[in-house]
């Protein structure tokens, strides 16, 4: 048997899954998954993000991610598993969060010591001593600087897949060079959480994948490779900094002496790592155009896989790069689990009592619409927050749930037309995934078989299996993605079907939706 390792460094914990390969069987032999907090506590952080005083800042600690990926390869080490069949080892890692080494960091990354925990050997390499991550929203100046020396945000989009964005990397290096500059100077290399966790494995830089690139507001989408204007849009001499953008699959170099010295390990092959949602498109199973993902988690997101890349003209969705060397489309919903609590707790409900109001409600709500932004939302953007309610009755409350759910669901399908693909499978995931009458909601407005996923952890689950079809890429015999992911993401029983009447109502309802949505954001 053939072992392959995926790594998760989210934003709150690190995670792993030992992929068993076994002829051509595959299946997941071990799982696991720390919280930082209490794998790392020395560093202070909560939820994985270190303390601070401005709300609008969220940095997190390399060096923590460093000692987190050391706890979590000796629980590895200790699983009881023969790993001298390690074959390769690959990783997702939370979007956008940027890393910057001084230029001792290449030997550094190769000398290490293997007596000692990472993290101390590498704090004299750090040009920044943390890491802006993706819930860091203090960048609104730059995005706006970098959109405007690159003739705006609609030429930045088409280019990149994005409109600026505060979260993602292009801005935040912007923003640390003109705060810091002379710890910008002396960056010799900026990495994103992905590239740098790479690196740390195979001892010496590697390369940036075309799926966390995307995320960077740098990445020409068409050509997988910087994009000059926005690179010098971003920063000075930003170009010498910044790692080289290689195919996903790439082999990024062996996993280095100190790593196999102090965990025990053999010398196997580190795949460039990706970004979590190009990672979750793979282990959620969506290799083929016409497949998405929503998750239906604390915000809901849908995502899927695009043979070209389309871009959303409104500006709130993205494209990044797919695993497979294609695309995949992002839109992202503030309002998703926390609507669907906020208005269960509204009429003093559990999930079962919600659930039996779904059922016992009429499709399509006589007509009655609501908006449940009772936060700032996403998409389509809504600043100022609140419900807004068309024929609902205030104190209708099976009307009040059918209403947040078919809002939802029409608001995803209307917002994810730009993506120009025709769902005709859902792969649902996320805490609410487990409720079958929202699923069937989704399976009615989309006209599309809903499945429920076995697996949590698609993010996780994808970087093991690109771990093994980089392997065998690298072997000369490489597997279709389709290969890759059989028998390992596989639905629940139990398959959701839309009903083609109540599919034609949603479709006639959509009309009456989109006028509601563009009447309450005044335009
Ligand atoms: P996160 O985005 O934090 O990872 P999860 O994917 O774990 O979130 O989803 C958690 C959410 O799932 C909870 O906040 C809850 O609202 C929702 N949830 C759990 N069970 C149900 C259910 N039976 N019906 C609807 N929603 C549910
Ligand atoms: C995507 C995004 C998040 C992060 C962390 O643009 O910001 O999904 O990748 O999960």
């Amino acid at each position: 048997m053939s072992l392959f390792l995926g790594f998760d460094a989210s934003t709150q914990s690190i995670s792993a899954i030992l992929l068993g390969v076994d002829g051509d069987r595959a299946h997941v032999v071990f799982q696991s998954s720390l919280p930082f907090d209490e794998a790392v506590p020395q560093y202070g952080t909560r939820h994985g993000i270190l303390p601070g005083s401005d709300p609008s800042e969220a940095v997190s600690s390399p060096l923590l991610w460093a000692d987190a990926l050391d706890v979590m390869l000796s629980t590895i080490a200790a699983c009881g598993l023969d790993l001298r069949d390690l074959a390769a080892i690959s990783g997702s890692a939370q979007q956008h969060g940027s890393v910057y080494l001084n230029a001792s960091a290449q030997s550094a990354l190769a000398h290490m010591d293997s007596a000692r925990a990472p993290g101390d050997q590498l704090a004299g390499c750090l040009s920044r001593s943390v890491s802006p991550i993706w819930m860091d929203s203090s960048t609104s100046a730059e995005c706006a600087e970098i959109a405007a020396k690159v003739g705006g945000n609609e030429a930045l989009a088409a280019r990149t897949g994005s409109r600026a964005f505060e979260r993602f990397t292009g801005p935040q290096i912007r923003k640390f060079f003109k705060r810091e500059p002379d710890a910008y100077a002396a960056t010799d290399r900026v990495h994103l959480v992905s590239s740098f966790l790479a690196s740390l494995l195979a001892g010496g830089h590697a390369p940036i994948d075309p799926g966390d690139g995307s995320g960077m507001n740098l990445m020409d989408l068409s050509r997988s490779d910087w994009w000059p204007q926005a690179v010098d849009a971003t920063a000075p001499a930003l170009d010498r900094k910044l790692p080289a953008i290689a195919p996903s699959w790439t082999i990024a170099g062996t996993l280095s002496p100190y790593w196999q010295a102090r965990h025990d390990l053999p010398a196997a092959q580190v795949v460039v790592w990706s970004g979590d949602n190009p990672c979750s498109l793979i282990g959620a199973g969506l290799v083929r155009e016409g497949v998405a993902a929503i998750s239906l988690g604390t915000s809901d997101t849908i995502f899927g896989l695009m043979q070209e890349p389309r871009i959303d003209r409104t500006g709130t969705g993205h494209v990044f790069g797919a695993p497979t060397g294609a695309f995949m489309g992002l839109t992202c919903f503030s309002n998703g689990s926390l609507a669907r609590e906020r208005v269960r707790d509204m009429f003093a409900l559990d999930w079962a009592g919600f659930s039996r109001a779904l059922a016992a409600t009429p499709a399509g709500n006589d007509g009655r619409v609501l908006l449940p932004w009772f936060v700032p939302e996403i998409t389509p953007s809504v600043a100022s927050p609140g419900l807004r309610r068309f024929g609902l009755d205030e104190d209708d409350g099976p009307a009040h749930v059918r209403g947040v759910v078919e809002a939802q669901m029409l608001s995803m399908a209307l917002h994810s037309k730009w993506m120009q693909v025709a769902f005709d499978t859902i792969h649902a995931t996320g805490g609410a995934s487990a409720n079958r009458e929202i699923l069937q909601v989704m399976a009615d407005v989309f006209g599309a078989e809903v499945r429920q996923l076995a697996v949590g952890n698609s993010a996780c689950l994808g970087a093991a299996l690109r771990a093994r079809h980089a392997r065998a890429a690298a072997e000369g015999r490489p597997l279709d993605w389709d290969e890759v992911v059989r028998g390992v993401v596989e639905p629940l029983e139990g398959t959701l079907r839309p009903d083609r009447r109540r599919h034609a109502m949603y479709q006639e309802l959509m009309r009456a939706y989109a006028e509601f949505e563009a009447r309450a954001l005044g335009n």
